[in-house]
């Protein structure tokens, strides 16, 4: 959760459900005012897109045309919450029209149509379109945190979209049917995903253990 890769462009994930909407529209307000085609990506919960800092961000957004793209991952569960006792619309999407900027719904299972939603969406801020709501409808497989019995999901819930609908196999059925791919490039890659995890957890087991000093390391900022 708390990761963040400047070089990348990646600002920094944080704790705080509904978090991430009002850190875009700086971001977004900064790429507009320097004027670099910089477009921000903010992504918040179903659980997330009710607090007030989302709406309150997605109207800052629209009245400044920001180039701000607010990605709303609707998994249907804040902790143990079902949506449909949290929201009282059905798609999350909808609210974009109050705010006067495109509202669209995406299947978040299907990469090649999140990629093509995201597409249209930043070319239309980079043009000074302004903002884009998009909601990806997507399932998870795990609890809210390790142990969690899950109670609350119907029993064959997460087997049933394992089974049919698992967002890897889906890309996998279509790049190969489109020849984008072989079986021996995707062998290859999970391969070198594996060697890079064992590499990583060799490495922190290898590494000394804190001292009782590094406790404050990276806690606190003085200026
Ligand atoms: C402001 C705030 N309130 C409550 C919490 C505790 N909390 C952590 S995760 C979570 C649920 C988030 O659900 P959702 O936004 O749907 O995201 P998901 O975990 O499903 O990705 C809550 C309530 C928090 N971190 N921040």
């Amino acid at each position: 959760m708390h990761i963040a890769d400047l070089s990348k462009g990646m600002m920094g994930a944080n704790g705080i459900v509904g978090g991430a909407p009002p850190l875009v529209c700086g971001a977004g307000l900064a790429a507009k005012t320097l004027g670099n085609g910089r477009v921000a990506v903010g992504f918040v919960g179903d659980g997330g897109s009710n607090q007030g800092t989302t709406h309150e961000s997605l109207n800052l957004a629209a009245v400044w045309q920001l180039p701000c793209i607010f990605v709303v991952e609707n998994n249907g569960y804040a902790e143990a919450t079902s949506v449909k006792y949290s929201t009282a619309c059905d798609d999350v999407a909808d609210r974009a029209s109050g705010f006067n900027m495109p509202g669209i719904v995406v299947d978040g299972h299907d990469f090649f149509a999140v990629y093509e939603v995201a597409g249209e969406a930043i070319e239309r801020a980079r043009a000074g379109g302004g903002p884009t709501l998009i909601e990806c409808k997507v399932n998870r497989y795990y609890g809210h945190f390790e142990g969690d019995a899950q109670t609350y999901r119907a029993p064959d819930e997460v087997e049933n979209v394992r089974q049919n609908r698992d967002c890897i196999d889906n890309f996998v059925a279509r790049a190969m049917s489109a020849g984008l791919v072989q079986e021996d490039d995707l062998a290859s890659i999970d391969r070198d995903i594996s060697d890079l995890i064992e590499d990583a957890v060799n490495l922190a087991k290898a590494a000394p253990k804190p001292e009782a000093e590094d406790l404050l390391t990276d806690v606190y900022v003085s200026y």
